[in-house]
């Protein structure tokens, strides 16, 4: 079933966050956005978020940068064109180099379309391009990520909190000087929790005799240790940490991540939609995950419940083996763009949206506020 795209809406949003999320690249204290609203000759509108970021910290891509590439160069590609699949559309955006979050965005919002137009939800609808035995799970296995705090007893707060909501999986940000101790800390209360590290890239191969000392806390993984587009470097560590290193911001497509198991830089990955350019990408590198056994999760950007509806789809397919980064809606925020809100099940569980599509309905008025609470900042434009 074809699909003929007749216009491309973006709306910069901003949102405040109920926790902030402070990492080794900054403070990310506002959650800014570029949400994407594809609509189709045929009537139908594809929702999509790029997770773009206030400022190039995690990636190199803000709501300026999407913006003009979705105004200037995605929009005269796919408007008046009819695509077959998404993976057609995937195909056309290609012809544009980098920016990953704002093709993901675009693409986010084509698959939106065309699972409503076959009326499976996203889930089902990816399971259509997976070889068979690859059916959609009801729910995603979760966990939480947790910023840097001022003191180690905060942090110890935050995860007792988390706990009790019923989070078994946390995800620690960790940098040099707020990394042994911490850990530490958290095994000595909590002997038993599925516990991780994300260095969002604050070592070198200095530091390995330190990073060393991290495996007397039996983690989960260390992620992203080494420099953000590094994987050689990684290779060199890998073999010498007891700790699994998981790899995030260096592996940006299928070819890096086969660049990163020949040469032994990777034992678990972290697979973002928006880093590698889209949900396209992401069945290839699931499929590469699956024929060789390498343990997967789908990491989160903080996204609102646009992206998060897509991420969970993406989480609820079998060979996604370890908790996910996509907590419930009250983590983030007090008031998401989308309805009903992500709850957490009593299993460490969100369920998957069942209803077409993303299956979570956008709410235009917050839309709107959100827009305008971007305007008003009158921030980078
Ligand atoms: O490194 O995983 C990361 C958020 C922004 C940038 C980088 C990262 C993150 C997270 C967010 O850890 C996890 C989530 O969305 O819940
Ligand atoms: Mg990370």
């Amino acid at each position: 079933m074809p699909l003929t795209v007749q216009s491309l809406e973006v709306y910069p949003i901003a949102l405040t966050y109920v926790e902030p999320l402070k990492t080794s690249f900054g403070d990310q204290t506002l959650k800014a956005a570029v949400v994407v609203r594809l609509c189709s000759a045929e009537g139908i509108c594809g929702w999509g978020e790029a997770s773009v970021e206030l400022r190039p910290g995690y990636g190199s891509e803000t709501v300026g940068t999407a913006i003009h590439i979705i105004r200037n160069f995605i929009e005269p590609l796919l408007v008046g064109q009819t695509f077959a699949d998404p993976h057609a559309v995937a195909a056309v955006l290609r012809s544009i180099r980098g920016h990953h979050h704002t093709r993901a965005g675009v693409e986010a919002a084509a698959w939106d379309a065309f699972a409503q137009l076959h009326d499976l939800s996203l889930a089902r609808y990816f399971a259509t391009f997976l070889p068979d035995g690859h059916a959609p799970r009801p729910v995603a296995s979760v966990g939480v990520s947790i910023g840097m705090k001022p003191t180690i007893e905060a942090s110890l707060d935050i995860i007792r909190k988390r706990v009790n909501e019923g989070y078994r999986r946390i995800k620690l940000k960790i940098a040099p000087g707020w990394d042994v101790e911490l850990a530490r800390a958290v095994r000595s209360e909590f002997p038993d929790i599925a516990l991780m590290l994300d260095a969002n890239s604050a070592y070198t191969l200095r530091d390995t005799e330190h990073l060393k000392q991290l495996d007397a806390f039996n983690l989960l993984m260390i992620e992203q240790p080494l420099g953000h587009d590094d994987i050689y470097q990684h290779s060199k560590l890998t073999p010498q940490l007891q700790t699994p290193v998981c790899l995030d911001e260096s592996i940006k497509s299928t070819d890096d991540l086969h660049l990163a198991l020949d040469i032994g830089a990777i034992r678990i990955l972290n697979l973002k939609p928006a880093r590698v350019g889209g949900f396209s990408e992401s069945l290839s590198i699931y499929r590469v995950c699956a024929e060789h056994q390498l343990p997967l999760w789908i990491g989160g950007m903080m996204e609102t419940g646009i992206g998060r509806a897509a991420n969970l789809a993406l989480a609820s397919l079998p060979a996604v083996t370890l908790p996910c980064d996509i907590s419930a809606t009250d983590r983030y925020y007090v008031e998401d763009l989308t309805e009903p809100p992500f709850t957490l099940n009593a299993d460490s569980t969100i369920t998957v949206p069942d209803g077409i599509g993303i299956g979570v309905r956008v709410e235009m008025d917050r839309i709107a506020k959100a827009v305008a609470a971007w305007e008003s900042m009158r921030a980078y434009v």
